[in-house]
């Protein structure tokens, strides 16, 4: 099997971003660009082919790829975004997504951003959140029932999105604010709390036996360091003046 990690180039517009939780500050563009360039780097140290999308104009959050689409073993589920000035990032990569696995969709007025959507084994768990919400949480479900996926809805109130809040960092193991989101949701799992100095700190990308996670939270990459697992640094100081993270900057699938 190979694994493809499919990103999406970064827009000149990303100035004019959607912004939830965070005042508007600069964003140097070339700096962003580096960044992004190092991330995609990381990827490809780790074993993924990078298959990067070009950027249509007019779409400042597009290299935030994660919400545009749900990437499973058997399909894909091409999302809704909940904010009105993203839906139109969905197309394009359903244009690449298509290449590789078979499509379903969510349709209006269901709304889920990948954000929201955190999968542990045969659980999805979702944010009900500013961005997605019950009627989209619904039809997520039913497709996925089929594949013997389930869906459990978690309310989330600080944050942008669920996985801003909890992600996995090793199989069953995830980091967690646990002042953004219960703890006993996820009693079942192992939890590793991030470092209470660094509330954004709870975003992991994990692949494989491998976490990409941004170097901005250095108290929080000693507590993965001593649980074990090797922490890949990234620097994306300019993505999260956009409230970007390390997993919303890429889909990650399998395929043979
Ligand atoms: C937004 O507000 O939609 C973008 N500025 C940031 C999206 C980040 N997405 C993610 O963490 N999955």
């Amino acid at each position: 099997m190979r694994t493809i990690a499919v990103t999406r180039e970064l827009n000149a517009g990303i100035g004019n971003c959607e912004l939830t939780f965070l005042p508007r500050s600069e964003i140097d563009f070339g700096r962003a660009q580096q960044q992004h360039q190092d991330y995609q780097s990381a990827l490809a140290s780790l074993g993924c082919e990078t298959v990067v999308i070009p950027a249509p104009s007019g779409l400042a959050d597009s290299v935030f790829i994660e919400d545009t689409a749900l990437v499973l073993d058997d399909f894909a589920v091409m999302l809704r975004p909940g904010v009105a000035s993203r839906r139109p990032e969905v197309a394009g990569v359903a244009e690449v997504l298509r290449q590789y696995k078979l499509l379903k969709a969510i349709e209006a007025p269901g709304t889920v951003d990948g954000g929201d959507l955190l999968c542990v084994g045969s659980t999805i768990f979702a944010g009900l959140s500013t961005r997605s919400n019950q009627s989209g949480i619904r039809q997520l479900s039913n497709i996925v029932s089929d594949y013997g996926i389930t869906v459990e809805t978690v309310e989330t109130a600080k944050c942008l999105h669920l996985k801003s809040a909890v992600s996995e960092v090793a199989p069953g193991t995830l980091l967690i604010n646990p002042d953004w989101v219960s703890s006993s949701t996820f009693a079942k799992f192992e939890l590793i709390p991030i470092d209470e100095k660094e509330a954004h700190a709870a975003n992991a990308l994990r692949i494989g036996a491998d976490v990409i996670y941004p170097s901005s939270f250095p108290r929080t990459i000693d507590k993965l360091a001593r649980r074990g697992l090797n922490v890949v640094p990234v620097d994306l100081s300019e993505l999260q003046k956009a409230e970007g993270a390390v997993t919303c900057c890429s889909l990650i699938f399998s395929t043979p």
